[in-house]
């Protein structure tokens, strides 16, 4: 067996090992109940083996849907208890299947782009047609509750509410209101430090914040305008308004094959784009930066996400290029991408989202290198990728340093996405 095959076949493993008939576990023990961005990738890694199982993904996670549109970062299995915080915490939440049970934040909104993907691997046009015309309207709501509902003044930037809904949960980015010291007024449990090592993991301060602000939204019914003023925590992130704005575009596209309106007009496009270039970009970083709405200021801090207008399709080419080889000048002697460059305060190699490298941040940044023509810049990052995972398998993520597997085993989203980039290098 070709050593691509053996990695294939492994990565299908994986999946078929979280599978849990409905949905996919993110990893086997750390993450049981169904999130949003991972089902989203994991979708396309099942497109590649079982296109009817990747629908299904799909169509389980938009059965976690709000009334208002909002689709929620996680829908819990009623059956499992051992994940913290469990849905006690969020109360009664107005979900449209009122057997479901779901948390009260978002994702990163990848998954128009996710279904666009998925549906390209269908090669039936009626069955793509056919399954995209009955998740356009879900997916359009999904994204509009963000213009509706999380949006300040006059700008069409969306406000995330929780560093959970960054989906780079203890960013150095959100160190600001970290160090505050928020905490919760109730105690709290922790499962994942019990099951892989804390030095890798968030620490209690970010916890304190994380259940303090669960608390804080919760008591507010999920409505930012009613605690906008008594949160620390509102930002426009760099990386949530790319994924955004390509699901935006790649919705779009959707309308097109499907000869239906388009769902976002060419101007608040236009709208979006300049608001993003205008509030988030900094020339002295030759990056994007996050902004911190209640402050009224830039977050001085730069990862990963600062490169993500590159995914979101929001920069041109040469745009795009000088970001990323600046980033990687600044990353010089660590693995493919790290989620903050060494030379950044905060940075920790080994500390989920402040060093180490993530796949599904790779195959982003991949996928819109490639839209804007980037063959060798994508290439690179690409086969620098596979190379992490051969060596050491589908973990959660990677020594910034060292590339050595760290986080959860057997991670969904690894494996999913290798086989999405297994299945390009075929076709290249
Ligand atoms: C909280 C499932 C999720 C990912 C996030 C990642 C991590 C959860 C946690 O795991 O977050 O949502 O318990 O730490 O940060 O991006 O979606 O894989």
């Amino acid at each position: 067996m070709s050593e691509d095959a053996a990695l294939e076949q492994q990565a299908a493993a994986v999946l078929r090992g979280n599978d849990v008939g409905g949905y996919t576990k993110p990893s086997p023990r750390l993450y049981p109940h169904q999130w949003n961005w991972d089902s989203a990738f994991i979708a396309i890694g099942w497109a590649h083996l079982d296109w009817v199982r990747a629908v299904r993904e799909i169509e389980t996670l938009l059965s976690g849907q709000w009334i208002n549109g909002m689709l929620p970062h996680i829908r819990y299995n009623p059956q499992v208890t051992d994940y913290a915080p469990g849905p006690e915490w969020w109360g009664a939440v107005p979900v449209r299947d009122a057997a479901q049970i779901t948390s009260g934040i978002s994702q990163p909104p990848v998954l128009a782009s996710a279904v666009y993907a998925v549906g390209l691997l269908q090669p039936d046009l009626r069955r793509r047609l056919a399954w995209w015309a009955q998740v356009f309207e879900p997916l359009r709501e999904a994204l509009l509750y963000f213009s509706r509902h999380r949006t300040v003044g006059e700008s069409p930037l969306i406000v995330i509410v929780h560093p959970w809904e960054s989906g780079l949960d203890n960013s150095p980015r959100w160190d600001f209101v970290v160090g505050q010291g928020y905490k919760p007024s109730r105690p709290y449990r922790r499962v994942d430090t019990t099951l892989v090592d804390a030095s890798a993991r968030p620490t209690t301060r970010d916890y304190d914040l994380y259940m303090h602000l669960v608390e804080l939204i919760a008591a507010h019914r999920y409505d930012l305008r009613s605690y906008l003023n008594s949160t620390p925590f509102a930002v426009y992130d760099a990386l949530f308004n790319a994924a955004w704005y390509r699901s935006a575009a790649d919705l779009n596209r959707m309308a097109g094959a499907l000869a239906r309106p388009r769902a976002f007009d060419e101007a608040s496009l236009r709208r979006f784009r300049d608001s993003y270039h205008r509030t988030l970009w900094d020339s002295s970083a030759a990056m994007f930066r996050d902004y911190d709405v209640r402050g009224q200021r830039p977050i001085a801090v730069d990862t990963v996400a600062g490169l993500m207008a590159i995914y979101g399709g929001l920069v041109d080419p040469a745009g795009a290029k000088a970001m990323l080889s600046r980033y990687r000048a600044r990353s010089a002697g660590t693995v493919l991408l790290p989620s903050t460059p060494p030379d950044q305060a905060g940075f920790d190699p080994v500390k989920y989202w402040r060093g180490p490298a993530w796949v599904n941040i790779n195959w982003m940044l991949i996928q819109g290198l490639r839209s804007l023509g980037l063959q060798a810049e994508a290439s690179e990052i690409r086969a620098a990728t596979m190379g992490l995972v051969s060596r050491t398998g589908c973990s959660e993520y990677y020594h910034a340093f060292t590339g050595e597997a760290l986080g959860g085993a057997d991670f969904s989203w690894t494996a999913a996405l290798l086989i999405d980039l297994l299945a390009e290098r075929q076709l290249t």
